[in-house]
């Protein structure tokens, strides 16, 4: 009986402290973007790990439309240029304490969002910055060699083009898309393409919620959801809006692994253009489902101020962080002169 305790504890020790495991002894710096700096000696989930960190404001990001440096081609259409960088050796704080590796165009995940009116010409100069080769396809019509597939843009200062008429009127993602695929969208390599009709829509507080999922352990599967990557985020910082203003969301889902995703919004019902390539509305609702960068617009006004939830209606992905909440404060300006998205 002694004997076999010896031995069981003996075993214990052995597989606590396993023969010939060595503690990570090098001392890697993290700076949180809270600005509070981490040293840690223990092991980091993900091996590329550096002290570049990303600085990520889901509120800023909300509403920030980048038009593009305008200028009139001869016959007098619009130009619109972008420079758009990409990375792939950056660390971002996801959640409290946990740190993952984002891949990202212009720094950020979601990328910028591009806007530009039908029929303009949008001049995209890409410069991928990071080690491996990536491109950026975007969703809409163009030339094929325009498509960001086969022309995979070298790292390390490898630039690439990308020119087309900007069409049609919607919602589009556009995302990186070399082999695999999978992780070059996963680790963030995605953002969202506006192209407003010409006549533009009526004003409203427009914002921008592209839902994403994290998968910071590498099992294809997602550990964290969100709108705007920041699980929870707008449910401890809610959006503000006015009673009887409209809301427009342009909406893109892409979270990859799981098949499905949906977008409840409570106190309400909106109107929905799916792929915002219509100028009249197809359902009017409080839930739509999208598979993969499915994508639409949503519009609403609220009529009663207060507090309303915003999640996935598949709790699993809400309880992941895929919630936020609208606070509808009153509307002291009335609808006359609104300043939108004040
Ligand atoms: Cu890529």
């Amino acid at each position: 009986m002694i004997l076999a305790i010896t031995i069981l504890i003996g075993i214990s020790v052995i597989m606590i402290f396993p023969i010939g495991s060595q503690a990570q002894t090098e001392e890697n710096i993290f700076v949180t973007h809270s600005g509070a700096v981490v040293k840690t000696t223990g092991e980091v989930l993900d091996p590329l790990y550096t002290s570049a960190t990303v600085e990520f404001d889901p509120m800023e990001y909300l509403r920030d439309f980048n038009y593009g440096r305008i200028s009139q081609l001869e016959d007098g259409t619009v130009l619109r240029e972008y420079t758009i960088i990409a990375n792939d050796d950056e660390i971002m704080e996801v959640s409290p304490g946990i740190f993952y590796n984002v891949w990202t165009f212009n720094g950020t995940v979601p990328g910028p969002t591009i806007r530009a009116t039908e029929g303009d010409i949008v001049r995209v100069k890409f410069i991928n910055n990071g080690e491996k080769e990536h491109t950026i396809h975007f969703h809409g019509i163009h030339p094929a060699g325009m498509d960001g597939v086969f022309e995979p843009v070298g790292g390390n200062g490898g630039q690439f083009v990308y020119e087309f008429e900007a069409g049609p009127v919607g919602v589009h993602p556009y995302h990186c898309h070399v082999m695999p695929l999978e992780e070059h969208i996963v680790h963030g390599l995605y953002g969202v393409f506006i192209v407003d009709p010409k006549e533009e829509r009526p004003p409203a507080d427009e914002m921008v919620m592209v839902l994403n999922g994290l998968d910071t352990d590498f099992d294809t599967e997602n550990n964290f959801y969100a709108a705007n990557t920041i699980p929870f985020y707008y449910q401890h910082h809610p959006i503000q809006i006015n009673a009887n203003e409209l809301i427009r969301i342009y909406v893109v889902n892409m979270v990859e692994f799981d098949p499905i995703n949906n977008f409840h919004l409570h106190g309400n019902l909106y109107k929905y253009y799916p792929t915002g390539t219509d100028i009249v509305p197809s359902f009017y609702t409080d839930m739509i489902t999208l598979s993969q960068t499915e994508r639409g617009i949503m519009e609403f006004e609220y009529q009663y101020p207060g507090k309303y939830l915003f999640h996935a209606h598949k709790v699993e992905f809400s309880e992941k962080g895929w919630v936020g909440i609208f606070m509808v404060n009153e509307n002291k300006e009335g609808t006359e002169d609104v300043k939108y998205g004040s």
